[in-house]
C-alpha cells in the first residue's frame, strides 16, 4: 500500500512524516484552550508557534501613539478573521448536521454487490445534514420551505451520498431549468427581499408559467414543508437509481428514510410564531435530542422495480416529478440510521462537509433522470467554488473513512503527503503505487442508449397533473384544508392579480373544488380559464400513504410539554403530571413568570426552564396551566399568559388544567372543548396529548 492511502491522511499527515507536533501545540494549533493540572494553561501562539505575551493590546508607538505596522501578531489575527467566512451554499445554506451510524437489517445481496447493502449487521458511518433551501445560513429554521435531506455514509467500497428531500418529487424536469427556479424563490433581486419565503411574486409567476410543477406545489403547499421537528420528517432520494449485482444486471431501485418518531408537522400560525420564538427551533431540537440520548432515528426503505415493471407504470419513474405510490411498488425495509453524536464544530462538519450524489460506490449506479443527470456536475462545482480547492476531499469529514489514493497530486492546500518518483499510471518504476482493480472496481451498469441526439423532452414527461391530483385527492379532508389555506396564503402575497388567476387556473386541472376553495379565499370575481394540458389528466389510484396525520405516531416520544406556573401553583398537581408526561417519552419544561422559579402553595421554591415572556406554548407539542387562583388572577392580567394559552388552543393542542388554569383560559375567552382535560386526570390528558385536536379547527379559524 502506497504511504497516501493511508486511512484518513488529511489529519496525520505530519505525524506519519515523523515530525510529530506536540499535544500541547496541536490543541494551540487547533485553538483550544487546554487546562493543565494546577490551572496551568498551554502557551496561546501565533500560527508560527510563538508564544504571546499580551493578547489584549496591539504594539503602538507610545500609549497615545499610532499602532506599528510591524505588529505580525494584530495582523496575523485579523487577517484570519477577515477570511473566517467561506460562501455560503447557493441552496439548502441554512443546515443542521450530525454524526451517527447506518445499520443494515435485511441483505440485498441478491440486487447489488454494495456492501453496506448486503452485510447484515455491518454498522457504518455517516454525516446527515438536514436544510431548509430558500434562506441564507442565517435565517430561520421554520419558513414553509423543502427540507434537504443528505446522508454521508463513509462505506469501506467508499463515500456514497444520498443527497436528497423530504418530499419524493421536484419541481422541475430538467436541470436546466434549475438556475431560473432558484432564483424565482429567492429574494428578489432589486428589494433583497423575502428572505427564506416563497409568498412572493417571482416565485408564483415562474411556477405558474412551469406546469411540471404542479405536483411539488401540492407538497410544499401541505403541512410536509411545516415540519415539528426535524426527527419527525421522512426523506427520499427522489430519482431513480439502480442496483447492480454480481452477474452485472441492474434493478431499479428508489430511497426512502421513514422517521421513527412518526411523521408530525406544525400549524402553519405556529411554524410563523416559532420562527419569532426561537429562529433555531430545529436545529436546538436536534442538539437536545442527542445530548439527551434520545438518538433521532429512521428507518431505510427500498422500492424496487425492473425496467420490464416500469414499462408498465402509468407514468415515467425518470421524470422527478413523479413518485412511486407505495401501494404499486411496496417499500422493503433493510436498515436504520441513527444519530448519535453532535458534531465538535459547526463549522469544520457541518459547513465544509461536501455532498456530491455523483459519489457513488460499486454496486449502485444512476438512471436516466435528466434532474440527476445535471446534478452529477453541479455539486463537485459547486463545492469547487465554496471550498476553494479540488482538495476538498481532504477535509476530516470529507475524506474516506476507507484507504484510498491515486496519483492525482498538488492543488491548493495539498495536505496528503505525497512522495515518490512515479506521479502516473501505468509505471514500472513503483511497485506500491495504486492500480486500477477490473475486479472490485466501480463499473457502470451496461445499458444500450439509442435514438436522436437533440433538446427533447420526452413524451412521457407530458402528464403534469394526475399525481398532483392523486396527492391532494389522498389526503385528509383537514389537510386538504390546510392545502386550500396555504394557497391563499401564498398567493395573497402576490402583487399581480395575472399570475394568481393563472395559479388558479392551473388548480381546475388538479381538482376542480380546489380551485374553487382558492378563488374564493383569493376574491376573484370570476374563475379563471384553465391552460390547455399536454396530456389528458388521468385518475390514479389514491394513495393514503402520501397523508401526514395517517402517519402521525399515537406516541408522546420525542415530544415536548410546558407546564405554566405561578406563585401559589400545587406542587403536588405539578409533579403528577410531570411524571405522566416523562414516562409517556415526552421532555417536560416549567414555565413561570421569573425563571427564578415560583413559590408554590407548600412555600417551596420550584425553579423554571423558561421565563415566561420567552417562551411561549409554541415551543411545545402539549400544555399543562396549574395555578392558584391568585396565580391565576396576576397572569389574566399578563399577555404573555393570555397568549400561551390562546395559541395553544389555536394551535390544536391538549391543554391540562386545575381550577387556577381553568379560570386563565376563561379570560383567554377560550370555551373548553375535549382536547381540554383536568389535570386530576393525567391519564385522559396523556391520551389527548398524543395527537392535536383536528376537531377544534373549525372553531377556531376560516379555513379556505
Ligand atoms: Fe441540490 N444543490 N440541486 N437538489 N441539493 C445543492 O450543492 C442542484 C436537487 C440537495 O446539506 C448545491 O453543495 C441542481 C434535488 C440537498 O450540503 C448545488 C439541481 C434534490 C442539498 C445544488 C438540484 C437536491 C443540495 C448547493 C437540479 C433532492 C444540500 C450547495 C439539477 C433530491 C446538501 C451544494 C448539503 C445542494 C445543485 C436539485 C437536494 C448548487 C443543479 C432534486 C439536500 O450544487
Amino acid at each position: 500500500m502506497s504511504k497516501e492511502m493511508k486511512k484518513d491522511y488529511s489529519e496525520k499527515s505530519t505525524r506519519e512524516k515523523g515530525s510529530a507536533p506536540s499535544a500541547d501545540s496541536q490543541l494551540a494549533a487547533s485553538g483550544e484552550l487546554h487546562q493543565i493540572a494546577g490551572g496551568e494553561h498551554s502557551a496561546l501562539t501565533t500560527n508560527q508557534g510563538v508564544a504571546l505575551s499580551d493578547n489584549q493590546n496591539s504594539l503602538r508607538a507610545h500609549p497615545s501613539g499610532p499602532t506599528l505596522l510591524e505588529d505580525f501578531i494584530l495582523r496575523e489575527k485579523i487577517t484570519h478573521f477577515d477570511h473566517e467566512r467561506i460562501p455560503e451554499r447557493i441552496v439548502h445554506a441554512r443546515g443542521t448536521g450530525a454524526h451517527g451510524f447506518f445499520e443494515l437489517t435485511a441483505s440485498l445481496k441478491q440486487y447489488t454487490t454494495a456492501r453496506i447493502l448486503t452485510e447484515v449487521g455491518e454498522k457504518t458511518p455517516l454525516f446527515t445534514r438536514i436544510s431548509t433551501v430558500a434562506g441564507g445560513a442565517g435565517s430561520i429554521d421554520t419558513p414553509r420551505d423543502v427540507r434537504g435531506f443528505a446522508v454521508k455514509f463513509y462505506t469501506k467500497e467508499g463515500n456514497w451520498d444520498l443527497v436528497g428531500n423530504n418530499v419524493p418529487v421536484f419541481f422541475i424536469q430538467d436541470a436546466i431549468k434549475f438556475p431560473d427556479l432558484i432564483h424565482a424563490v429567492k429574494m428578489e433581486p432589486d428589494r433583497g427581499f423575502p428572505q427564506a419565503a416563497s409568498a412572493h411574486d417571482t416565485f408564483w409567476d415562474y411556477i405558474s408559467l412551469t406546469p411540471e410543477s404542479m405536483h411539488m406545489v401540492m407538497w410544499i403547499m401541505s403541512d410536509r414543508t411545516i415540519p415539528r421537528s426535524l426527527r419527525m420528517i421522512e426523506g427520499f432520494g427522489v430519482h431513480s437509481f439502480r442496483l447492480i449485482n454480481d452477474a452485472g444486471e441492474s434493478t431499479f431501485v428508489k430511497f426512502h428514510w421513514r422517521p421513527k418518531l412518526g411523521l408530525q408537522s406544525t400549524i402553519w400560525d405556529e411554524a410563523v410564531k416559532i420562527a419569532g420564538a426561537d429562529p433555531d427551533f430545529h436545529r436546538r431540537d436536534m442538539f437536545e435530542a442527542i445530548a439527551a440520548g434520545s438518538f433521532p432515528e429512521w428507518e431505510f426503505a427500498v422500492q424496487l422495480f425492473t425496467q420490464d415493471e416500469a414499462d408498465k407504470f402509468p407514468f415515467d419513474h425518470l421524470d422527478p416529478t413523479k413518485l412511486i405510490p407505495e401501494e404499486l411498488v411496496p417499500l422493503k425495509v433493510i436498515g436504520r440510521m441513527v444519530l448519535d453524536r453532535w458534531p465538535d464544530n459547526f463549522f469544520a462538519e457541518t459547513e465544509q462537509v461536501a455532498y456530491c450524489p455523483g459519489n457513488i460506490v460499486p454496486g449502485i449506479d444512476f438512471s436516466n433522470d435528466p434532474l440527476l443527470q445535471g446534478r452529477l456536475f453541479s455539486y463537485i462545482d459547486t463545492q469547487l467554488s465554496r471550498l476553494g480547492s479540488p482538495n476538498f476531499h481532504q477535509i476530516p469529514i470529507n475524506a474516506p473513512k476507507c484507504p484510498f489514493g491515486n496519483l492525482q497530486r498538488d492543488g491548493h492546500m495539498q495536505m496528503a503527503p505525497q512522495s515518490g518518483r512515479v506521479a502516473y499510471e501505468p509505471n514500472s518504476l513503483s511497485a506500491n503505487s495504486p492500480r486500477e482493480n477490473p475486479a472490485k472496481g466501480f463499473r457502470s451498469a451496461a445499458v444500450t442508449e439509442t435514438g436522436v441526439k437533440g433538446r427533447i423532452r420526452a413524451e412521457s414527461f407530458a402528464d403534469h397533473y394526475s399525481q398532483a391530483r392523486q396527492f391532494y385527492l389522498s389526503q385528509s379532508a383537514y389537510e386538504q384544508a390546510h392545502i386550500a389555506s396555504a394557497l391563499v396564503f401564498e398567493l395573497s402575497k402576490v402583487e399581480h392579480l395575472h399570475v394568481r388567476e393563472a395559479m388558479v387556473g392551473h388548480l381546475r386541472h388538479i381538482e376542480e373544488d380546489l380551485a374553487k376553495r382558492v378563488a374564493a379565499g383569493l376574491a376573484l370575481d370570476k374563475m379563471p380559464v384553465a391552460p390547455p394540458a399536454a396530456a389528458p389528466v388521468q385518475e390514479m389510484k389514491l394513495s393514503p400513504a402520501l397523508q401526514i396525520i395517517g402517519k402521525m405516531k399515537n406516541t408522546l416520544m420525542g415530544r415536548a410539554i410546558g407546564i405554566l406556573i405561578a406563585d401559589g401553583s400545587d406542587g403536588a398537581v405539578i409533579n403528577t403530571i410531570k411524571k405522566a408526561a416523562t414516562d409517556a417519552g415526552a421532555a417536560v419544561k416549567i414555565i413561570a413568570p421569573k425563571v427564578g422559579g415560583a413559590k408554590l402553595a407548600d412555600g417551596s421554591m420550584l425553579a423554571a426552564d423558561g421565563q415566561l415572556a420567552g417562551t411561549p406554548s409554541v415551543l411545545f407539542d402539549t400544555v399543562a396551566v396549574i395555578l392558584s387562583g391568585e396565580g391565576a388572577q396576576a397572569l389574566s392580567k399578563e399577555s404573555a399568559a393570555i397568549d400561551f394559552v390562546r395559541d395553544a388552543f389555536g394551535h390544536l393542542k391538549a391543554i391540562a388544567v386545575d381550577k387556577g388554569g381553568r379560570a386563565l383560559l376563561k379570560t383567554a375567552n377560550i370555551e373548553p372543548d375535549a382536547g381540554v382535560v383536568d389535570a386530576s386526570d393525567k391519564d385522559a390528558f396523556i391520551t389527548m396529548a398524543k395527537t392535536r385536536q383536528w376537531d377544534r379547527e373549525k372553531s377556531v379559524r376560516t379555513l379556505a
